[in-house]
């Protein structure tokens, strides 16, 4: 890739909190990777479901799942963690962190037709903590996608503002959310156009979600989330979130 095109890149990131980059993937690799996708979920979703798979509607085996989380770990998941390896997503993220990229995690934000359910607004950081919040997720868009469909939503600029205050959501795969969301109504909101094959890279620490799904469009997102090499985590912040999480998790069942 051209430093030009790179340090584009980087001054919209830097800028916004969040940049596009347009057909990362061909439409067959695309292709590809829904179809491992399908059989994954054919093959281990009795296996995870309610675990690692969450699922949009309480019939487990209508298979509408919301989202499975650390999809990397999860058995047959080579692939997935073969994609994270990709040349352009490895040059566009380590040009962005400014520094040697370390992988942390793989998630598919899937939000079937008709049912599919929000992520409530939310920093990615208030779940890594990852101190300085050099970190970053690369988003790539597995159908298309757009706000009738339940798009990705970005507060533009709000990576500006560090970690804020989050509470409990209670929702299914995304735990916590931006507290008193109306004190950031000034921020401009964004919700990108994208084609399947198109990539978003945000900064860990944008204000960002998603909204229903009840259009006749699936919208998958699969996720691949770095950090910089080098930093470390707050390891009592990171307590503080998995008590959270894990009350929640038990209320939940
Ligand atoms: O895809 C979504 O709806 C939410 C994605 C998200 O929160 C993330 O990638 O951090």
């Amino acid at each position: 890739m051209k430093k030009t095109e790179l340090d584009k890149l980087r001054k919209d990131y830097n800028n916004n909190g969040w940049v596009l980059y347009e057909k990362i993937f061909t439409k067959k690799e695309i292709n590809d990777i829904n179809n491992k996708i399908d059989i994954f979920l054919k093959k281990n979703y009795q296996k995870y479901s309610g675990k690692t798979i969450n699922f949009a509607v309480k019939n487990k085996k209508s298979r509408n799942i919301k989202n499975i989380n650390s999809f990397h770990q999860l058995s047959d998941s080579a692939y997935i963690r073969k994609k994270s390896k990709d040349i352009k997503i490895r040059t566009i993220t380590k040009y962005l962190l400014n520094s040697k990229e370390k992988f942390m995690a793989s998630e598919l934000f899937a939000k079937p037709a008709q049912k599919g359910l929000p992520s409530p607004i939310h920093q990615d950081n208030f779940y890594w903590c990852v101190k300085g919040g050099n970190a970053l997720t690369v988003w790539i868009a597995l159908d298309d996608v757009s706000s009738v469909n339940g798009g990705i939503q970005y507060y533009n600029k709000s990576q500006k503002l560090g970690v804020v205050k989050h509470e409990p959501s209670y929702a299914k795969g995304s735990s916590q959310k931006v507290s008193n969301l109306k004190k950031y109504n000034n921020f401009k909101k964004v919700c990108p156009k994208l084609r399947a094959g198109d990539a978003l890279f945000h900064h860990s620490e944008i204000m960002h979600g998603s909204s229903s799904n009840y259009s006749g469009k699936r919208r998958r997102g699969l996720t691949f989330q770095f950090k910089d090499f080098n930093a470390t985590y707050d390891v009592k912040l990171k307590k503080q979130y998995l008590k959270s999480l894990n009350k929640q998790i038990k209320l939940r069942n």
